[in-house]
Formats: C-alpha cells, sequence, structure tokens
C-alpha cells in the first residue's frame, strides 16, 4: 500500500513513476522544492528496488591521491594547494606504488585515482605511473583520473580528448570516476571553480571515453550557491548523454563541505538535504542503473538510511580519504569490510560485493572472518 501523498504537489510525479513515465524539468524543480521527505522517499524506493531489488552494493577499494598540486584553486575546495604551499605534496612514483600496497589483500578490487592539476607532471609520467600499478596490481581495476584532470592533460600535451584517453587506456586506467561535475551552469561554476573546464567540456569528455568503450560515473556538487534550476539542469543534462552512449554506472550527490575552503561562511548541508538528494537523482535518473550514498560525505549513518531512500550502493572501504578530510568531514577515514556489511544489513538489505564494473564478487565468509 502506498503511503498518503501529504505534498499534493507529487500527485502526478507519483502516478508517473508508477506508470514508468519520464520525469520532465518542472517535475525536478518540484521534487527539490518539497518537504514531504516520505513521498519523495517511497517514490525513490519504488525505483530503486525496481532496478536494484534488495541488493545495496559496495566494493573493497582504495583511494590513492597522488598529488595535491593545483593550479586551478577552486573557491569549492580545501584541498588542492599551489606549489609554494609548504603543505603541499607530490609522490614519487615509488611512493604511489608504495602507498597502493600498504593495507594491500587479496580483497582489494579498485584504486581510485585522483589529484591535483599538477603543472609539472605530465602525460608520461601518468603513463608510467598506471602501468607501474598494473604491473604490480594485475587484478586490481584502476578507476582513475576526472574529466577535469584528463581535459587538463589534453591542453598540457596538445593532444585531443581522445588521444590522451587512448594513451592512458593503453598505460591500464580502466574506467573513470565521477568528479569534476560540481555544477554545469556557467553562472555557478564562474564562482565555484573558475579555472576549470566548463560543463559542456565534461559533457563532451565524458562522450568521448563513453565512445571509447570506458564507463564511468557522474557527481553533482550540492549544498552551496546553486538553486533547485541549476540541479536539475545539471541531472538532465546527465540523463540526455547516458541516452546517447549508456556509459555512466553510478550518479554520487556531494553535499559541499565548507571548511577550510574560501566558502567557509557556508553552513553544512542538513540530513533532510541529504536524503533528498539521493531520492530526487533516483527518479530524474531514469537511466543511471545505480545512485551511490557515498558514506565518506554523508556519514555512514546517513548512507545507510538513504538505502530505503533511492540509494543502491554505499561506495568502499576507501582506506585514506583525503579531499573530504580536509574540508572537515568529521567521518572515518576507513571502514572495513565487515563494517560495511553490518551497515547495509541493518538497513534490512543483502550486501552485495562487486567489482568497479558490478559484476558480482563472492568470497568465502569463513575466510574473511578470520582475515579481519
Ligand atoms: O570532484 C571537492 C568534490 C569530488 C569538496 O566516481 C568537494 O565513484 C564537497 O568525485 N566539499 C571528488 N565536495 C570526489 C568524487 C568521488 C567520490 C567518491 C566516489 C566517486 C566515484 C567519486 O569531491 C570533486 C569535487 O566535486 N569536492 N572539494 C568540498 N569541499
Amino acid at each position: 500500500m502506498a503511503p498518503r501523498i501529504a505534498d499534493r504537489k507529487l500527485i502526478r510525479i507519483a502516478e508517473k513513476v508508477a506508470a514508468g513515465t519520464r520525469l520532465s524539468f518542472d517535475d525536478g524543480v518540484t521534487l527539490y522544492r518539497s518537504t514531504d521527505i516520505l513521498t519523495l522517499g517511497y517514490l525513490a524506493n519504488v525505483v530503486r528496488e525496481r532496478l536494484s531489488g534488495n541488493k545495496t552494493y559496495f566494493n573493497v577499494n582504495r583511494h590513492i591521491n597522488p598529488t595535491d598540486v593545483c593550479v586551478a584553486a577552486c573557491k569549492l575546495c580545501a584541498f588542492g594547494k599551489q606549489k609554494r604551499n609548504p603543505t603541499a605534496y607530490t609522490m614519487s612514483l615509488e611512493q604511489v606504488w608504495h602507498t597502493a600496497g600498504i593495507g594491500y589483500s587479496e580483497q582489494v578490487s579498485e584504486f581510485h585515482v585522483v589529484g591535483g592539476l599538477h603543472p609539472q607532471l605530465g602525460l608520461d609520467w601518468f603513463v608510467r605511473m598506471f602501468r607501474g600499478l598494473k604491473e604490480r596490481f594485475p587484478a586490481v581495476h584502476l578507476k582513475a583520473l576526472t574529466m577535469v584532470e584528463i581535459g587538463y592533460l589534453a591542453r598540457r600535451e596538445r593532444l585531443s580528448i581522445r588521444e590522451t584517453l587512448e594513451r592512458l587506456v593503453d598505460a591500464g586506467v580502466d574506467s573513470l570516476p565521477g568528479g569534476g561535475a560540481e555544477i554545469f551552469t556557467d553562472r555557478v561554476r564562474r564562482i565555484i571553480c573558475d579555472h576549470k573546464i566548463d560543463g559542456n567540456e565534461w559533457i563532451e569528455t565524458a562522450r568521448t571515453a563513453h565512445r571509447l568503450g570506458l564507463k564511468s560515473n557522474a557527481t553533482m556538487l550540492y549544498g552551496h550557491i546553486e538553486t533547485d534550476e541549476d540541479r536539475v539542469d545539471h541531472l538532465l543534462r546527465l540523463r540526455a548523454l547516458q541516452d546517447d552512449t549508456g556509459g555512466f554506472q553510478t550518479f554520487i550527490p556531494l553535499a559541499f563541505h565548507p571548511q577550510n575552503t574560501p566558502m567557509h561562511h557556508l553552513p553544512m548541508t542538513s540530513g533532510f538535504q541529504d536524503i533528498k538528494a539521493i531520492a530526487v537523482s533516483r527518479l530524474l535518473l531514469d537511466n543511471f542503473p545505480h545512485i551511490k550514498a557515498y558514506w565518506i560525505m554523508m556519514t555512514p549513518k546517513i548512507a545507510q538510511v538513504a538505502q530505503r531512500f533511492g540509494a543502491d550502493d554505499i561506495d568502499g572501504t576507501v582506506v585514506e580519504e583525503k579531499i573530504y578530510h580536509d574540508a572537515g568531514a568529521k567521518t572515518p577515514q576507513a571502514l572495513r569490510r565487515d563494517q560495511l556489511f553490518r551497515l547495509i544489513r541493518k538497513a534490512g538489505r543483502e550486501p552485495t560485493e562487486r567489482d568497479t564494473l558490478y559484476n558480482e564478487v563472492s568470497r568465502d565468509e569463513a575466510l574473511l572472518t578470520l582475515a579481519v
């Protein structure tokens, strides 16, 4: 039985969701403006269960950030630093390979590799880094470099996006993470991330990657100066690209963390906003297979609740997170596999370990209990 719909404006949208009809721009704005979180969650959960049943996906991954030196100086970011900043760091290739191996066990199936836009690190350096990772960890999937990093490398090397991606794939890159998308609208981008590629370039880089057969994720940074309309525009541009290429796997809404950024005067998002971001994206992005509640960003507790409000993924073990912790995140920097398992179980979902491409990974649970 469906719940009583408190917000009458949601009745038409509920009918569309029941019929599997695509939602419009105006529907998206109506969803964001509604405070009827239970109806939003109920509707998003209907779609989520249609696509993933009772499963919640997670993986065993490690983040590697080879450098925080960045020429972009985005107002949204606490991670990137100028090269002359005494606290800035850049790993040598040996340090990257060493970091990858810290805490490594046969369980790790993904390295998530992203960093700043370093003026001295060219494509050859990245090619050597990825080759070295593949030589040392041939079974580990390399989800590496955002559309922004790819755009920067291409410009620096005077290569096309396609050629740059081909070189990276040849070196071992298997898929692309979803970062750097922020909010596509020019007005917002000019303020929060002035020096990055623009929204169209992000979309066109993703299109090129998908056409080369690479899967990618997509993100949206919310909770700063954007409007409801900016968010809906962002989601519908992603949806249109997905209609064209089918190359996106997962959408990850990212809540802005203001601490240590030039926009530190802004408040943190509320739990209500975070849950709503999950539900609305599940409803608008009808062609995305997965919606991720990134526990590092949402806290494990909200990410768990989100599994009943449209999310079917919680990300992974992560091991060493820097971008959100530099911006004031109070969450742990890592969760063990058994902790993720328990969070998901307690939400009444079926914990389903996956690799980056959503192939299910089966393990001998008895052996794992001994390992942790
Ligand atoms: O691109 C940076 C965002 C992103 C802040 O693809 C900030 O599976 C909030 O993209 N407050 C990086 N957000 C993280 C990311 C990601 C994370 C987990 C999984 C995947 C995936 C991708 O974080 C950046 C930017 O959009 N970001 N600074 C900040 N102060």
